[in-house]
């Protein structure tokens, strides 16, 4: 006989409710143990919701404290139980049906969620950690089938011996890869620049609120620091961190350790942001951030209601130039895009399927036989 269980649908966080699930062939005996209606019978028609309270059992005598719970048979054998969104009382009542003999499972090994195509469970999974909007909207084109279907699509062109077909479909999967691997690990963008050209003022200013202290004093920070945010909806982690000197102008070993955690970040990020300022102008740091950083690069001009202007090496190559003043506003919307731009090239049609996992690029690259 399959086991009974039972799992948290919502999460710790604090919330109005939380929804248990409970599934198996034993879900009703177990139910009608612990629940009973506010009033009428205790029978569960399908797809109709029941508010009642849980009642005591021979195991949990203590559980018969009328905590209100709305019931929901959603099949045969499964019923939602909606309850006080506070830990304490899913906690309770997670251990009461476990005490009578249902298996406490997490929410991701759910019968339901087992039953459906895997990729479309790893988009649930993923939704979970999904937190800007075009993330989300992607990983639910995956949730409903779309990279499913469309590796199904391949497979039947490879079986109908439509080969070029099937390897152009997935090359140009392979491609959009580029974005699916960031819906959850956010692009990663680094300010960069001596110190005092602007750095945590750029970073405050396009987070929308004052994160990192600002100070007329160069070397004012010193740590690396990152913060969460979206840019036209798509999920950027923005670093900044110590301005940099060359190793000769910096003795303090705390400054030389903050120099090499923003080179580090930067060599590690997708987008630099490459700032300078109408004082410090082009200089030898600006010269060792371009050579030690490969991803994209985007040349901010600082300060730029200051109204002087900073020449930079044209032999230099830069994804984009942008003039930004943290005082009038100026160019930040512009370099928001250019970050965009330069991260996301092309924006993906809604509906497409998008490979999203190194699992799914492993699968692409079996059926070419790679
Ligand atoms: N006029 C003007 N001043 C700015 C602008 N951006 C920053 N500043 C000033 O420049 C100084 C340094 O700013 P910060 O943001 O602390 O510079 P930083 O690059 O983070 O400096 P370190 O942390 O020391 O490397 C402060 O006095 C800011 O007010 C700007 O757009 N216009
Ligand atoms: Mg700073």
């Amino acid at each position: 006989m399959n086991a009974t269980t039972v799992s948290r649908l919502t999460s710790f966080a604090p919330a109005a409710i939380s929804v248990l699930a409970i599934e198996g062939p034993r879900t009703l005996e177990f139910i009608s143990k612990c629940w009973q209606p506010n009033q009428g019978s205790s029978v569960l028609p399908t797809n109709r919701i029941r508010f009642g309270f849980t009642k005591a059992t021979d195991n949990q005598p203590r559980f018969g404290c009328n905590e209100s719970i709305v019931v929901c048979r959603t099949n045969h054998e499964r019923v939602e139980l909606h309850c006080h969104g506070g830990k304490q009382a899913s906690e309770k009542i997670l251990e009461t049906l476990s005490s009578l003999g249902a298996m406490v499972i997490p929410w991701n090994q759910e019968p339901c969620l087992l039953a459906r195509d895997p990729i479309e469970q790893e988009a649930m999974e993923d939704l979970v950690h999904a937190n800007s909007i075009r993330s989300t909207a992607i990983l639910l084109d995956q949730m409903r089938g779309a990279l499913s279907r469309e590796l199904k699509r391949i497979e039947q062109l490879n079986a109908n011996g439509k080969l070029q077909e099937a390897v152009d479909c997935i090359l140009q999967l392979r491609q959009r890869f580029a974005i699916g691997k960031h819906l959850i690990h956010p692009w990663s963008v680094v300010l960069a620049g001596p110190p005092n050209v602007g750095k945590s003022s750029l970073l405050n200013r396009m987070l929308g609120y004052d994160r990192a202290i600002v100070h007329e004093q160069a070397g004012t920070t010193r740590d690396s620091l990152m913060e969460r945010t979206s840019f036209d909806g798509w999920p950027i982690d923005l670093t900044d961190g110590a301005g940099v000197r060359l190793a000769s102008e910096a003795s303090d070993p705390i400054e030389i350790a903050g120099i090499d955690l923003t080179l580090q970040k930067a060599r590690e990020a997708d987008c630099v942001l490459l700032m300078v300022d109408p004082f410090s102008g082009w200089t030898n740091s600006h010269d060792r951030i371009y050579q030690e950083t490969q991803g994209k690069r985007i040349l901010v001009r600082s300060k730029a209601d200051l109204q002087k202007a900073t020449s930079v090496p044209p032999s230099l190559l830069f994804d984009a130039q942008v003039e930004t003043s943290v005082m009038t506003g100026e160019g930040i919307l512009e370099l928001q895009s250019a970050i965009v731009a330069a991260l996301v090239p092309e924006a993906p049609d809604s509906g497409i399927a998008i490979p999203f996992r190194t699992r799914h690029i492993e699968l692409l690259n079996r059926l070419i036989g790679l």
